[in-house]
């Protein structure tokens, strides 16, 4: 499901100095939710273009945060690093070249164990990480009680819940995104 309400070329990383902007990329399983915080985080404007040589779609945005600009690259649904699929070959790429200065993990709170791998996978890659335990509020609805900080301590990530769809955590998750890149910056 696509989230982007408008694809203006022209709008969005215009008058952004590329060196003094952030880059964070979305990565995660499909349909856990990537597109929606991807449209949290950057609001009305998006472009989309194909991954040079394939037909994979890669949409990036960009977001402020506080005095911080960021491109926000929104990646097609990966299950693993060892790519099967063209999305996950392309996803898998992009995270090796585009250097990211946060890696975001999106997960749904509702099958964390089937998801946690990737995110293990993903810190032993080495890349900057961060992991969003997303559908907060479906999980409670099952009975599903996750215990954010201790999840963060256990991974030695910082860890934010949220259910984007409602727009709930999503102060959390920008705070949490600045703060990271601030003392990474240091
Ligand atoms: N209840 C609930 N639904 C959510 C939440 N976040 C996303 N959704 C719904 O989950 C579905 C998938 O969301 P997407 O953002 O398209 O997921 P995605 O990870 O981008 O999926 P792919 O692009 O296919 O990899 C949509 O119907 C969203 O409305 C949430 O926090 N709570
Ligand atoms: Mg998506």
């Amino acid at each position: 499901m696509r989230f982007v309400k408008s694809i203006n070329r022209s709008k969005t990383l215009e008058n952004i100095n590329i060196n003094h902007r952030k880059k964070l990329i979305l990565v995660g399983n499909p349909n856990v939710g990537k597109s929606v915080i991807f449209n949290c985080l950057t609001g009305t404007y998006a472009t989309v273009s194909n991954y040079p040589g394939t037909t994979v779609e890669i949409f990036r945005g960009t977001s402020r945060i506080n005095n911080i600009y960021f491109e926000v690259i929104d990646t097609p649904g990966m299950y693993s690093m060892i790519p099967i699929t063209e999305e996950e070959r392309v996803t898998r790429t992009l995270l090796f070249n585009e250097k990211a200065d946060l890696v975001i993990h999106v997960v749904d709170a509702k099958n964390l164990q089937r998801m946690l791998p990737l995110t293990i996978q993903l810190i032993e890659a080495g890349v900057p990480l961060m992991l969003v335990v997303n559908m907060m509020d479906e999980a409670e609805k099952l009975g599903v009680k996750i215990h954010i900080e201790k999840l963060s301590e256990i991974l030695s990530i910082p860890v934010v819940g949220t259910a984007a769809a409602l727009n709930r955590g999503i102060d959390v998750l920008k705070k949490k995104v600045y703060e990271y890149v601030r003392k990474r910056a240091a």
